[in-house]
């Protein structure tokens, strides 16, 4: 029987709703991590095809080189719909409604990895300036690594408090239709070291980064993402689906972009 109820403190989701991301160490067990570190290989060695919902989220940003620069995965779930009943998934479902409500909805998962030696930052950015404009703004994503997270090889840094500030204009990164940055720097944020299995949630409108991976490891993330329910249906109304029919069409944007 897989455990879902994760006992959040009253004390976290006072951390949370003031500083717009949180810490929960060993979300899963030892045992669990090498579990999702396999499939995660199947996924990013290609035994599973992902066809065009694979991109480099790097591309235009890092030295040119063989490969990708940022290895990003959408939708895992729909190529492994088991993932959906696995510990993961259901544990963080869990936690996003005790952090944000009762109709906190799965919206989407994906992968995002740094080969080693790949020196290619994630700039720094807040995931709404991704989305439309929604009048219900609840939403968190979870970041979960496995591997050791580390300033070297591109762990999550945050800017404490900065989802309740106004969206920072945003603008392509590299090249058109790629990763999205703003203005920050890492004066304003803190870096978050973890270990394998545990994760950090965040707000979607904390402003947050990440270094490239100078070290000779891998620096793998699994991430999901909920909303309200009735903010998803407006989403896909709207035709966004965080890339799951048309993954190379990045066009629909928040108006604040410059
Ligand atoms: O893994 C990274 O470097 C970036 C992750 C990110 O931007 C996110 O989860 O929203």
């Amino acid at each position: 029987m897989i455990q879902t109820n994760y006992n959040v403190t009253d004390q976290q989701i006072k951390f949370f709703n003031e500083n717009g991301y949180l810490l929960i160490e060993d979300i899963i067990t030892p045992e669990e991590v090498h579990i999702y570190s396999d499939i995660y290989n199947s996924f990013l060695e290609g035994g599973i095809d992902t066809g065009k919902n694979r991109g480099d989220l790097g591309a235009g940003l890092g030295k040119p080189g063989k490969g990708e620069a940022i290895t990003q995965i959408m939708w895992p779930s729909d190529f492994m719909p088991q993932l959906l009943e696995m510990s993961y998934h259901k544990r963080i479902l869990t936690i996003s409604r005790e952090l944000l409500g009762e109709d906190m909805a799965f919206d989407f998962d994906m992968l995002i990895s740094k080969a080693p030696e790949t020196n290619t930052p994630t700039p720094w950015h807040q995931d709404a300036s991704y989305w439309i404009n929604m009048p219900d703004t609840r939403a968190v994503s979870c970041w979960m690594a496995l591997d050791h997270a580390t300033k070297e090889n591109g762990c999550m840094w945050y800017v404490p408090g900065s989802h309740k500030l106004p969206l920072r204009p945003h603008r392509f990164a590299g090249k058109e239709g790629g990763a999205l940055m703003c203005d920050c720097s890492e004066e304003e944020g803190i870096a978050i070291e973890i270990r394998p299995g545990s994760c950090i949630f965040h707000h979607g409108h904390t402003l947050h980064y990440s270094r490239g991976n100078s070290t000779k490891g891998n620096r793998r993330a699994f991430i999901l993402n909920y909303r309200p329910q009735q903010m998803i249906d407006l989403e896909r109304a709207q035709g966004h689906d965080h890339g799951r029919s048309n993954a190379s069409d990045r066009k629909i944007r928040n108006e604040e972009i410059k």
